[in-house]
């Protein structure tokens, strides 16, 4: 990888005590060569969504690099088109991820697997691949015509894969052509122990689990930072079940006891088409190609206006086995405003909510940063997961999405903001949104491939706050 030095030199971040080298470096200690570890110690594999935010920062260090993360993820993609969630590293140290490859290799008795080793898993991540394949050929564009002229040959190579990911999510995702993706698991959603889930998830019914392990809970400094074992045991009784489908989408549907549509992929996944779309133009894919990825877009839009809860101003996920909305405000409540193109009505309505007490404008925040669930929730909870914690990767896709909008001002603060924090606590997995004290990983890769990103997206109005704190803390990191 090139040094990060240089491209970077102009950024008042640079200056104000390294944070691109502290990046880099980052980056850097994950690399496997050809892709990323989502963390050195917590998460020793290659994590679907994670390699895309990856991609995105590496575009600004190497964008040939960047291009490789993707291109060893989709080379493990499955025959229906399914992009799995983890592709097992098979030098990962025993006992350090729970469940492992030993524990997916049923998926590769699927007769649409990859074949393994690597194993992966048979869940998926939300897709925001396409977006950061449009992002390497914008990276390109700046590097000049050499690093243009090789990614024109790397997007030929990767649009059929992306297409036909979009159209696995479209059609095994989407059987009733609602427009929005169904998960059948929480690691489905990226959002792990969200209470969007707790309704879903409260219906199923755990049986017989043997013993398991928790070797998550080694790489953390508490177990109140993870999911809890109630959380924990469904999550693996899930997993049994699928195993038990044989991975089949089409068994899965008809038995699984959790099939949740899923407003934040769904958002993320009309995104992606807009990109796909983009993408499609540059390899002069055939019009048929773009006429199915048009359809696929409104169909999303209609999907989530259906979804959409006007008492709250946010857009609410759909119990399938229930048959009703999982009603709870968090972070995925944001879907259209990630989707774009709303109406000026619908746009002024989430952004309120945005700002509101329920979120960005809590009065406590450490940081003007949305919480991952409202902290006017009951189930909110500042230190565990998915459950409050502030997240900088879900503040890069609201930022991208506030660029994307023309909401500039805001787009700005919202990065500023979110750089402090990291400039100020280090590259945490996530960060308790009161004190700002920085959870989980310590050394996420997401959170210094977005530094990266945000840095290169132009000049901040203010100064930085101090960055000592953050070094000693990272001195002492995972
Ligand atoms: C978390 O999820 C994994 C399971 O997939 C875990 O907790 O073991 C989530 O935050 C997920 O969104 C992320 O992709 C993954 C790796 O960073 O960790």
């Amino acid at each position: 990888m090139t040094s990060a030095r240089g491209i970077f030199s102009d950024g008042p971040l640079e200056k104000r005590g390294g944070l691109v080298a502290r990046a880099d470096d980052i980056l850097r200690k994950n690399d496997m060569g050809s892709w990323t570890k989502a963390a050195p110690e917590l998460y020793p594999h290659q994590w679907s969504w994670d390699s895309a935010f990856i991609a995105i920062g590496l575009a600004h260090l190497d964008v040939r690099r960047a291009a490789l993360e993707l291109s060893t993820l989709f080379a493990h993609q499955w025959k229906t088109g399914k992009v799995p969630h983890i592709v097992f590293n098979p030098e990962a140290p025993p006992e350090s991820y729970y469940p492992g490859a030993e524990h997916w290799a049923c998926a590769a008795s699927s007769p649409d697997a990859p074949p393994a080793p690597p194993y992966t898993s048979c869940l998926t991540q939300p897709p925001v691949h396409a977006i950061a394949v449009w992002r390497i050929w914008e990276a390109a564009g700046r590097a000049g015509e050499a690093s243009l002229s090789s990614t024109r040959d790397f997007l030929h190579g990767i649009y059929p894969r992306l297409f036909a990911w979009h159209r696995y999510l479209a059609t095994f995702r989407d059987p009733e052509g609602s427009g929005l993706v169904t998960i059948y698991h929480p690691w489905g959603s990226g959002t792990d122990n969200s209470p969007r889930w707790d309704g879903a998830l409260g219906a199923v019914e755990v049986g017989e689990l043997p013993p398991y392990p928790r070797y998550d809970l080694q790489h953390v400094e508490g177990s109140d930072q993870r999911p809890t074992d109630t959380d924990y045991d469904r999550y693996l009784w899930l997993v049994k079940l699928i195993k038990g489908a044989g991975c089949d989408e089409r068994t899965i549907y008809c038995y699984h006891p959790f099939l949740v549509k899923d407003v934040l992929s769904s958002a993320i996944l009309v995104a992606a088409n807009d990109a796909l779309l983009e993408i499609a133009e540059v390899v002069k894919a055939p019009d048929g190609d773009r006429e199915l990825i048009t359809g696929w877009i409104q169909r999303g839009r209609r999907g989530l206006d259906q979804r959409w809860d006007a008492d709250l101003g946010l857009c609410l996920d759909y119990d399938l086995r229930a048959g009703s909305p999982l009603r709870v405000r968090t972070i995925a409540g944001f879907a259209p405003l990630i989707a774009g193109r709303q109406s000026t009505e619908r746009l002024a309505a989430l952004l309120g909510v945005l700002d509101s007490p329920a979120y960005a404008g809590h009065p406590g925040l450490r940081w003007p940063l949305p919480p991952s669930t409202s902290p006017e929730e009951t189930k909110f909870d500042p230190r565990s997961y998915w459950r409050g914690p502030t997240w900088p990767v879900v503040n890069w896709l609201l930022w991208w999405s506030l660029v994307r909008a023309g909401e500039t001002q805001r787009a700005v603060n919202l990065r500023r903001a979110s750089l402090e924090q990291i400039a100020s606590e280090g590259f945490g997995e996530y960060f308790e949104p009161f004190t700002g004290e920085p959870l989980g990983s310590l050394r996420q890769s997401w959170t210094a491939a977005v530094t990266l990103d945000w840095i290169a997206s132009g000049p901040l109005q203010e100064p930085l706050r101090d960055e000592a704190r953050s070094r000693s803390k990272e001195a002492r990191g995972r």
